[in-house]
């Protein structure tokens, strides 16, 4: 229980208290009895600190005011363990009450006391990479680099090549090309399925996206200098730069343009709040801490709210007015998912999603548009058979080369 090796490492760092309180009355006037006990403690506490630290501990007993205190040295955890092994939870009798270990940054200053999950964790001086469990504790590593298999992309005839999948950074990229495929005649695009289960590591992938996250994008337009375009929000400022000439889906003309940039942003910075936050300490994480959930789950309440509220001024149709926008097209995947209850399990009751009113009505506006229906279907591998096309590469595509369809052949 009592660890030594740590005592050497924090020792210098922490002044800690350990308050054995009696209530309104000097010490003096407490019964000889309760003296005799306090001072058991601190003559226990004093040899505890010594054999066990090696430490010379001042355990000190003041003569006036209500609190009798022993200070030394340690560790946070080592003040539990401390305490643990006195008891201390015990009770004096006279309403005395020992207030189990608080910190007080006292000497040195120091981190305060806290909890730990599991409880015996301590924070180790160098962080070591172990692998973490649940759903993608296994995925990641701390480095960079094409670690995975060496193997090529894969290219099809178009010059626009996509490598991704349905979640909702993958979906923000897939619903914009498609939206231009609706808007322009001629544009096309290959999109490939990449799963995050290893794929993204590969040397192609990694030559795509340093990153080794997606959605990638390589534009092929002249073949002898191939653009790569990593980052969702990225991809879809490329795509309107090269492809929406008149502005459609970007504004060409400020304040319009700054507005359509700024909700962009905005969705760039939270989706990790929702995600990587929220949705893994909620839904994947193999302990659920409560501190986490707490904290991710306001934030994003916090953030379904900001955008409620912009919504709801002046009944706003989508997020920058009138007009649609791909900042539509990058928040609403992300919204959907809690709007619809098809992410992180009970999340949208949890998080009671349906009182973003304004929120809702939106999400379902931008849901019903036939080149998001089509969009959100790109590079799913998972649901209705019918909604999947793993990859695509035609617009007819849609009706036959469903997953639905392609088993039934
Ligand atoms: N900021 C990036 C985030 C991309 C991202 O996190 N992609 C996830 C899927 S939604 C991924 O590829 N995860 C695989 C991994 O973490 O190894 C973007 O918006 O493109």
């Amino acid at each position: 229980m009592l660890r030594e090796h740590e005592f050497d490492s924090l020792a210098a760092t922490i002044a800690l208290s350990c308050e054995i309180s009696l209530p309104g009355a000097p010490l003096a006037k407490a019964s000889p009895q309760l003296q005799e006990k306090l001072a058991h403690v601190k003559m226990i506490m004093s040899q505890v600190i010594t054999t066990h630290f090696h430490a010379n501990a001042e355990v000190r007993m003041p003569t006036r005011g209500i609190a009798v205190s022993t200070y030394f040295q340690a560790s946070a955890h080592l003040l539990m363990d401390i305490a643990r092994l006195l008891q201390l939870d015990a009770d004096f009798g006279q309403g005395a009450m020992v207030r189990v270990p608080q910190c007080r940054p006292w000497a040195f200053g120091g981190t305060p006391l806290v909890a730990a999950l599991p409880a015996d964790y301590v924070v180790p001086k160098v962080w070591e990479h172990t692998e973490q469990g649940g759903t993608f504790g296994g995925t990641n590593r701390p480095y960079a680099g094409a670690w995975g298999e060496d193997k090529p992309l894969p290219k099809g005839e178009h010059k626009i090549q996509l490598y991704s999948m349905a979640t909702p950074n993958g979906v923000k990229a897939t619903i914009f090309l498609e939206e231009l495929v609706d808007a322009l005649p001629n544009f096309e695009y290959d999109a490939w399925f990449i799963p995050i289960n290893g794929a993204q590591f590969t040397s192609g992938f990694h030559a795509a996206n340093p990153n080794s996250k997606i959605p990638a994008m390589m534009d092929y337009t002249d073949s002898s200098k191939p653009v790569r375009v990593f980052e969702s929000g990225s991809i879809l400022l490329y795509l309107a730069d090269k492809f929406d000439k008149e502005g459609r889906f970007f504004p060409k003309e400020y304040p319009a343009r700054a507005e359509c940039q700024n909700w962009l942003m905005w969705q760039m910075g939270t989706a990790p709040f929702l995600g990587g936050g929220f949705g893994h300490f909620y839904h994947y994480a193999p302990v659920k801490i409560e501190y986490a959930i707490n904290r991710y789950a306001m934030e994003t309440k916090r953030l379904f709210d900001v955008l409620d509220k912009h919504l709801g001024e002046g009944n706003k149709k989508y997020v920058c007015g009138d007009q649609y926008t791909i900042a539509d097209m990058a928040i609403f995947p992300w919204i959907a998912g809690f709007v619809d209850g098809i992410i992180y399990g009970e999340a949208q009751e949890f998080l009671q999603v349906k009182e973003y009113k304004h929120l809702c009505a939106w999400s379902k506006r931008i849901g019903d548009r036939a080149a998001v229906k089509r969009g959100v279907m790109v590079n799913r591998a998972w649901g209705e058979k019918s909604s999947q096309l793993h990859n695509r590469h035609a617009r007819s595509d849609f009706q036959s080369k469903t997953q639905d369809k392609l088993e039934a052949k």
